[in-house]
């Protein structure tokens, strides 16, 4: 596996806050990564050639992150044969339903693994890549597994 599997791409500085959640995740697992801007409609030819070189960057996985007329992860999804996770970053005018909507509604042919809206999204899509890459890695599993057995863990019986 290459040593940058994941690349973690958002529309704008804007959106870090809501991504950094994804990188975040993959460095507790010690999944590498690389983390870019990439805005389709501000930058549209570095998103052209970012999607079109990434397999050949050796990415196994790309999480895209975007707000309001998110269209970054499908026109990634169009543009590249791996897998692309689309978080739909909050926005102001109408709190990421508008971003949820437009990257979850990919129409059949050209699919976009979609998680939920802001934090939680991001922190999923970290977690979903490593266990997308853990299927041929097994110390990433062992990894992922112990992640998920602390959380277990850390769960009282009783509320304090
Ligand atoms: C999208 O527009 C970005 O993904 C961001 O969520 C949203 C707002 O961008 P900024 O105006 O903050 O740069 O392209």
């Amino acid at each position: 596996m290459g040593q940058r599997p994941v690349a973690v791409i958002m529309g704008s500085q804007s959106d870090w806050d809501t991504m950094r959640h994804a990188v975040e995740i993959l460095e507790q697992l010690g999944v590498g990564h690389d983390v870019r801007i990439v805005s389709a409609h501000r930058t549209p030819d570095r998103m052209y050639a970012f999607a079109k070189d990434a397999k050949a960057e050796g990415f196994k996985v790309i999480i895209a992150g975007a707000g309001g007329a998110a269209h970054l992860p499908g026109m990634v999804a169009a543009l590249t044969p791996l897998p692309v996770l689309g978080v739909p970053v909050e926005s102001k005018a109408l709190q990421g339903v508008d971003s949820l909507h437009s990257i979850v509604q990919m129409p059949a042919g050209i699919p976009v693994g979609t998680l939920a809206i802001g934090k939680a999204g991001a922190t999923n899509a970290g977690l979903l890549a490593a266990a997308i890459l853990a299927t041929s890695d097994e110390a990433l599993a062992e990894r992922l597994s112990a992640w998920r057995a602390a959380r277990t863990d850390a769960v009282a019986e009783r509320p304090s």
